[in-house]
């Protein structure tokens, strides 16, 4: 039986291996608090690529062109990819993919809050590759070098896919911003929807964040929410001039010390509602996951008899 003294050895040699940037991989000692928060962040992770279909999903049958329909459809099928991705590193850590989803459905465990906000629009397929897919890869691009193993090469291939995404959304946006006046005020009303709620994307302000300082000091997080938003709004600046479009926010200015443009203040009220339960589309965003879900349960069946028949372990699929 371990003692505490033990335990406090595990500890200090676990946190001088983060220290020494070495990485952390699954069958490695690791504190219960540790393997907790990660299985928290890659979990919720995963059910934002696999919620975050819906939104795009809404205008697959209402592309503009055939070839608009077919990009929007191989993106839509890498977030699927991402999900799947994500849910394999969060099993390393010995929770089963059945029980992350059914955290999900039963409202215990989170995922992305721009996903409940409703497409209304063709330029909202542009702003979400743009804005949702921009902001995602500035977080990504600082998770991959985040401390557990799986997790950190998961999000190289991620992040391939994902800048991919990006300009695909940036494309639309170039063609709308373009286009005729009807064109060009459906851009800006995308931008002018979607900009905040990509802003939230990076969670509560560091001081307000309840996991940041223990992420940080494990290096599960390797930048804070604020410094990360920040990198996203410095580059969002001149991809909005150079689209000839308004900037959403009026509070915008370069500010010379900082080197960093200041900005104006997040609606939290809004986030907070949203987190909790009551955006736009909440509800029909689980409802659509749980109809899916039992939709598929015969595919799940199937699986678990073929590999039973191949001798191998009964388990459940998730
Ligand atoms: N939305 O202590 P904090 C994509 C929660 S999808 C909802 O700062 P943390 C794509 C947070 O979970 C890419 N909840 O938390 C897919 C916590 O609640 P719990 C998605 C949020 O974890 C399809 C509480 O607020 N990317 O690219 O240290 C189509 C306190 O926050 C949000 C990721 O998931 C939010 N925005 O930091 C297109 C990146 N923000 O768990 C595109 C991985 C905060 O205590 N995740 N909360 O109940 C992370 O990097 C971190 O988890 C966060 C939050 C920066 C998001």
């Amino acid at each position: 039986m371990k003692t505490s003294a033990d335990e406090q050895e595990l500890e200090r040699r676990f946190q001088q291996r983060i220290e020494d940037e070495q990485k952390i991989e699954p069958k490695d000692w690791m504190p219960a608090a540790y393997r907790k928060n990660l299985i928290r962040q890659i979990s919720q992770h995963a059910h934002s690529e696999v919620i975050g279909m819906q939104p795009e999903g809404n205008f697959l049958t209402r592309a503009p062109s055939l070839r608009r329909k077919a990009v929007l459809l191989s993106k839509i099928q890498d977030e699927a990819g991402h999900g799947l991705y994500l849910y394999s590193a969060a099993e390393t850590l010995g929770t089963p993919r059945s029980e992350l989803i059914a955290a999900l459905q039963a409202g215990e465990a989170k995922y992305a809050s721009i996903f409940n906000y409703p497409t209304q629009t063709w330029g909202d397929v542009g702003a979400i590759g743009w804005l949702v897919d921009g902001a995602a890869i500035v977080n990504q691009i600082s998770l991959q070098r985040t401390s557990y193993g799986p997790y950190a090469r998961g999000m190289v291939r991620i992040c391939k896919e994902e800048s991919f995404h990006q300009r695909q959304g940036y494309e639309i946006m170039i063609a709308l911003a373009h286009g005729s006046a009807e064109q060009r005020e459906m851009a800006q009303d995308s931008l002018n929807r979607f900009y905040w709620p990509a802003l939230m994307m990076f969670g509560p302000h560091d001081r307000e964040s309840a996991h940041s300082a223990r992420s940080m000091q494990w290096k599960i997080k390797r930048e804070t929410n604020d410094d990360l938003r920040q990198k996203f709004i410095d580059q969002t600046v001149p991809q909005i001039a150079f689209l000839g479009l308004e900037h959403p926010d009026s509070g915008i200015r370069w500010n010379e010390e900082r080197q960093h443009y200041d900005h104006g203040e997040i609606d939290w009220n809004e986030f907070y509602a949203v987190i909790n339960g009551n955006g736009h589309c909440n509800r029909q965003r689980m409802e659509h996951h749980i109809r899916a879900h039992e939709e598929g349960a015969w595919v799940r069946d199937a699986i678990a008899a073929h590999r039973e028949k191949r001798g191998g372990r009964k388990q459940q699929v998730a």
